[in-house]
């Protein structure tokens, strides 16, 4: 098991505004998979980052009085922040303005489909959607403006370098039916595979520099500098870049191919683009994509108009970490779009946490301290078979389902067993009821280690000194 290797990686964020509850989510469930399989005893690497050199930065930027390069450090800084207060364990932050770590990666993969031939030239005009990052058609246009974000596009004439994406629509497709590079759930992979059956076409991969932007800010194309990457055929390559590849990077050879999880508004640039360009430089695919869905508030989309954004910053300091972390895991399906309300929040947080959790910790552990003579800490932990099949799946809702299923009929098991009152008249059978309680509650803190790690220590912890833990879970009114 010890040589067996675990890459996951999660997008890499716009650093155009704050990052709000979806971000959190990808990273929230990134992080509960990767110490899932840390707790498996494999050998983990977890990688996130921002998406810097695009327009939509430099006009947040400017639209803040700052040049570019400075806003970014700000922002930047506000998600690692963000990320501490979420414990998101991430072996490494690949910034895609940096030009040691990421640079020489995005230009030697670049080289590698110019040698196969699948970079030309060509005059294109096209509509492009600063939101999207990406050409949208006219057909997508609702009153003129893009749908999703809501703004016109730019009418763009200019002569941009091509990849040749439409080679690879076959292998791409060959490669997606086969699971080797399997898509998670699989209605994301019927959608991607209708997609490609229509043939893909071929991508722009290259903009003209643009006078406005700062030196440092776009990758140069090799060999013409006058053409900055695409972003998104510069922000794929992070996967890659940030393991060293092209500098000959000890971790690329030790972990590519991982695990890549995006939400579903991005399945088409990473089951597609991605590995058309993999393919193209001759290198391996990611063995794995899950696409997760949308987190609504009250059944619509999040929007400072409709006031209904929930800032994971204000549900963090309410509630804590481990109280978001448990939310998002066992509230939200990894599959699908999911809802959010202040409201459902503190509901689940006062059935599942003050009142389940912690209230059945402390209900065995006080029982424990009372009656047991030392800790009753077991060798180790036997983790249940539905929890590793969940995880396993990555389905993190279910595995928490089986946690919660276990705190329920621990709860029961104690009403009805009472060992408060039999430990008055038979002693010896009630402290051997109390032992198996607080081994199967440290069962109960061993599996919840991925999705609340502070809250498994301190159940661990008090498990083995047979003290009460801490105050878990005050109850919200
Ligand atoms: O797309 N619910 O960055 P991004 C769930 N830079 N997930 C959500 C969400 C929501 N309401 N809103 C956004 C980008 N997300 C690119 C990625 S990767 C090489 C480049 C998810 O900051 C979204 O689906 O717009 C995406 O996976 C992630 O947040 C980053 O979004």
């Amino acid at each position: 098991m010890a040589d067996k290797k675990f890459y996951l990686t999660t997008p890499i964020f716009y650093p155009n505004a704050k990052l709000h509850l979806g971000h959190a989510y990808t990273t929230t469930v990134s992080d509960i998979l990767v110490r899932y399989h840390r707790l498996m005893g494999e050998k983990t690497y977890f990688l996130t980052g921002s998406d810097e050199n695009t327009q939509k930065m430099v006009d947040a930027a400017r639209k803040d009085g700052k040049e570019p390069l400075e806003f970014l450090d700000g922002i930047v800084a506000r998600f690692s922040s963000l990320f501490s207060e979420l414990s998101i364990s991430y072996d490494q932050f690949i910034r895609t303005t940096d030009q040691k770590a990421h640079w020489p990666g995005a230009q030697a993969l670049w080289q590698k489909l110019v040698e196969a031939g699948d970079i030309y030239k060509k005059e294109y005009e096209g509509l492009y959607c600063v939101g999207h990052e990406a050409f949208i058609t006219e057909k997508d246009l609702v009153d003129g403006k893009c749908p999703d974000h809501g703004t016109a596009p730019e009418f763009i004439k200019e002569e941009n370098y091509f990849f040749r994406l439409s080679k690879y629509s076959d292998a791409i497709r060959q490669k997606i039916e086969s699971d080797e590079l399997l898509i998670v759930p699989a209605t994301r992979k019927k959608e991607i595979l209708s997609f490609i059956a229509q043939g893909l076409e071929d991508v722009s991969f290259s903009r003209p520099r643009k006078a406005d932007w700062p030196q440092g800010l776009g990758i140069p194309v090799p060999g013409d500098d006058s053409q900055v990457m695409y972003v998104w055929c510069d922000a794929l390559s992070n996967y890659i870049t940030a393991l060293g590849y092209g500098q000959g990077g000890e971790l690329y050879e030790e972990f590519w191919p991982g695990m890549h999880v995006i939400g579903k508004d991005i399945l088409r640039f990473h089951a597609a683009i991605w590995p058309g360009m993999l393919l193209s430089a001759g290198l391996p695919l990611p063995k794995t994509l899950l696409v997760h869905g949308f987190i609504t508030s009250g059944g619509k989309k999040m929007s400072k108009t409709l006031g209904n954004v929930i800032d994971p910053e204000e549900l963090l300091a309410e509630y804590g970490t481990d109280a978001v972390r448990c939310f998002l895991a066992r509230h939200i399906s990894p599959f699908e779009d999911g809802d959010i309300t202040r409201e459902a929040f503190k509901d689940a947080y006062n059935a599942d946490l003050a009142n389940g959790l912690g209230n059945l910790s402390a209900r065995i552990m006080q029982l424990a301290a009372t009656h047991l003579e030392q800790g009753t800490r077991p060798e180790a932990a036997e983790f249940p078979a539905e929890y590793i099949q969940a995880m396993e799946k990555f389905e993190i809702n279910k595995a928490a389902e089986f946690i919660w299923s276990r705190i329920q009929a621990l709860d029961q098991k104690i009403t009805e067993q009472a060992p408060f009152k039999l430990v008055k008249t038979d002693l010896e059978a009630g402290k051997k009821i109390i032992f198996d309680l607080t081994q199967e509650l440290y069962v109960i803190g061993c599996m919840l280690n991925p999705i609340m790690p502070e809250t498994s220590k301190k159940i661990k912890d008090a498990v083995a000194a047979n003290q009460k833990p801490e105050n878990l879970f005050a109850r919200h009114d």
